[in-house]
């Protein structure tokens, strides 16, 4: 009973949202039977990739695993959802053209700067306001919005209503 299996890519800044959305998708799809999968920074960026930084390059060796590695989840059959800052167009078009433009669906999360200040779960932005932290998003180095992206998801939304809105997006893409 094989079922569809394609990349959610949620990109947006550091405090945007992007992990907790994907987590709270994650647990309705797999109320629904769904083979699922979250790669995020916690599993990717302290294994496979604790090689690498936050410098340009470094960014786009992270983001071309992350691509080769969802192709494989792919492969396997599994519904993987990825939540990296991905700050670079051209890293998200490797991604997307990695693992097929039809398995791609490109989630913004447009949550301002000031937003994502605000919250500043980690203290990062307050680091690197001090200049404590370089190359920090949004801050220090670029983040190039998506011009395209299917899904924006803005910051007054809930979470409930971010979920949901993906989740009607890709309804007709699961097969049950
Ligand atoms: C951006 C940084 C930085 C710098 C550490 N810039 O909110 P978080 O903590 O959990 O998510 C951010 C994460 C970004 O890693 P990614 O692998 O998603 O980035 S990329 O796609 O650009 O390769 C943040 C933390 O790591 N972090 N330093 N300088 N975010």
């Amino acid at each position: 009973n094989g079922h569809n299996s394609f990349l959610i890519f949620f990109t947006g800044l550091s405090g945007s949202g992007k992990s907790t959305i994907a987590c709270t998708l994650e647990e309705k799809l797999f109320e629904k039977g769904f083979k699922t999968y979250v790669l995020d920074g916690d599993n990717i960026r302290k294994g496979i990739n604790r090689n690498l930084g936050f410098s340009p390059e470094d960014r786009s060796e992270n983001n071309r695993r992350i691509g080769e590695i969802s192709k494989l989840f792919i492969d396997a059959g599994i519904v993987v959802l990825a939540a990296f800052v991905s700050p670079y167009r051209k890293d998200r078009d490797f991604i997307k053209n990695t693992v097929g433009h039809h398995n791609f669906i490109e989630i913004f999360m447009n949550t301002s700067l000031e937003e994502c200040e605000r919250r500043d779960v980690k203290g990062l932005y307050a680091k690197a306001r001090k200049g404590e932290i370089k190359n920090m998003t949004g801050i220090s180095a670029p983040y190039e919005k998506p011009l395209n992206p299917d899904i924006e998801i803005t910051q007054q939304r809930s979470i409930e209503e971010a979920v949901n809105i993906i989740y009607n997006y890709i309804e007709e893409k699961l097969q049950f």
